[in-house]
């Protein structure tokens, strides 16, 4: 075929795939127990996030935006997927060992993007599991995991930097194994190991709850690894990694459409940012990884504008739970809170079924085509299957992502109306809460109402708690008793979604 020809034929075939109203890039950055306060576009006076503000004054800012779950692994198996995380059990926060929490064969938003033409890849946190069961083969291949969810390529930390193996992945493979130094994961000291139980002095960072066990980079963690020595990451390089290996993807891909998940793992802890963030904020090392999680965003732009694509770049920043202060190290986050609220005006944390729990910051931009706004449209993290395949141009089986609606609209700010209700979790699967409008219902449940170690209030009671979010938003006045027609209403539409 003579070239100009053969050139026509290839605008064709593409077009018909992406149309021009579909965005070059679509980066989707998703931090880890960043609060609905914990950024600069949102009111946090102390905290310097620059980059993340400017997405903010460039494109949509959410106020009424939901993680499916406060906690990270349903809230990412949902946002994935499109179907709710506490449909099935097992689904709840995924222990170091781990399998796939995603079969293989699961439609997701990788997947779709892909069949849409987008090179897709994961960089950062995964926590949806690996390979199957027993328990991940780390010294061998790791699979099914990102690459069976759809994406191309990946560069990850498997579970939370918290648990062990401390140790990074790319594709299949435990990135830097030696073969003579195999690596294992159990729920036992296997080598009569020092953990941070038996030699706190060994530690940099001493432990508060829990992560009491191998010791890697003087921090303890959760769970028994053995070996792997030449593999173990730092803490304190994990953002620089992250981020040169997202700025690789984007600069392998500039003549292709890429989907590019950026799972960053500011601000779970152990918070241990890099030493020139260390101060940046007057509260210490939660806040200055928010700072160092900017420096993240910025790359990422810079490295789309170095290819003179940010504007055609459709960005998505939220995050996957609310925020909690300390979550198992000694590290100062409540001491030196200050004036500073994680959670804005909201009530709980990480682990709530109270608005703080899973009301977010969320910002879309996409210069090209959103205008700059403020929107108080109630949208879910769920609904980006539809949406993004209702953007570019995939249609889903009905059975496909079922709990995910098309809100594109609503997200690329050309609707002021979103969904009427939103399902809240709080990543157990029997706490469920739902806001409509401005009411929000929290049916009885057992349990504590605050968490001990975290001391976030859950939520739980044993009488159902009813809540008006416009003259409430703290949720403190509980009017179950004076609307009880709103309570019953309220709980037989949650019992129809569940
Ligand atoms: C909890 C951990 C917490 C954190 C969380 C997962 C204890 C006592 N607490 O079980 O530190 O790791 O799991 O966080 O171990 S998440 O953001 O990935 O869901
Ligand atoms: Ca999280």
């Amino acid at each position: 075929m003579p070239r100009p020809l053969l050139a026509a034929v290839f605008l064709l075939l593409t077009s018909a795939v992406c149309s021009a109203s579909t965005p070059k890039n679509i980066v989707l950055i998703y931090a880890d127990d960043v609060g609905f306060g914990d950024l600069g576009c949102y009111g946090a006076a102390t905290i310097p996030t620059p980059n993340i503000d400017r997405l903010a004054a460039n494109g949509v800012r959410f106020t009424s935006a939901y993680a499916s779950s406060a906690t990270c692994t349903p809230s990412r198996y949902s946002m994935l997927t499109g179907e709710y995380a506490w449909r099935e059990p097992g689904r709840g926060i995924a222990p170091p060992n781990g399998p796939a929490l995603i079969k293989p064969g699961t439609p997701t938003l990788a997947t779709m993007l892909r069949e849409a033409g987008y090179t897709t890849a994961l960089v950062g946190k995964w926590h949806l599991g690996l390979g199957r069961p027993p328990k991940p083969k780390w010294s061998g291949k790791l699979a099914p995991g990102p690459l069976e969810a759809g994406f191309d390529e990946a560069f990850f930390l498997p579970t939370t930097n918290d648990r062990v193996p401390c140790v990074y992945v790319r594709d299949h493979h435990v990135v830097g194994l030696e073969p003579n130094d195999p690596l294992d994961v159990n729920r036992t000291n296997p080598d009569g190991q020092p953990t941070g139980e038996s030699h706190p002095q060994m530690l940099k960072m001493m432990w508060s709850h829990g992560h009491n066990q191998s010791i890697v980079n003087g921090i303890s963690r959760i769970g028994f690894m053995s070996g792997g020595k030449a593999a173990l990451w730092t803490d304190e390089t994990m953002a620089d990694r992250f981020a040169s290996e997202a700025r690789q993807f984007l600069k392998a891909h500039t003549e292709t459409r890429t989907f590019l998940f950026y799972s960053a793992h500011q601000t779970h802890v152990p918070r241990a940012p890099a030493e020139r963030f260390v101060g940046a904020t007057p509260h210490g090392a939660r806040a200055d990884a928010v700072v160092e999680l900017d420096w993240c965003v910025g790359q990422l732009m810079d490295e789309l504008k170095a290819a003179e694509q940010l504007d055609d770049t459709l960005i998505i920043f939220s995050s996957d739970n609310g925020p909690v202060l300390d979550d198992g190290y000694v590290d100062g986050a409540a001491e030196k809170l200050g004036s500073h609220r994680p959670s804005g005006p909201y009530r709980g944390g990480k682990y709530s079924r109270f608005e703080a729990g899973t009301r977010v910051p969320m910002l879309v931009s996409w210069p090209a085509r959103v205008a700059p706004s403020v929107s108080e449209a109630i949208v879910s993290q769920v609904d980006l299957c539809r949406s993004l395949a209702s953007l570019v141009g995939v249609s889903l089986k009905p059975d496909t992502a079922p709990d995910s609606l098309d809100m594109l609209p609503a997200l690329l700010g050309k609707a002021s109306a979103g969904r009427d209700w939103v399902v809240q979790h709080s990543g157990r699967r029997d706490q469920l809460a739902i806001r409509r409008g401005k009411w929000k219902f929290l049916p009885p449940t057992k349990g504590p109402a605050i968490n001990k170690n975290t001391g976030t209030e859950l939520g739980n009671a044993p009488a159902p708690q009813l809540f008006d979010l416009d003259a409430d938003p703290g949720e403190t006045n509980n009017l179950a008793s004076q609307h009880e027609d709103i309570c019953r209403e309220l709980q037989s539409l949650l019992d129809s979604i569940r």
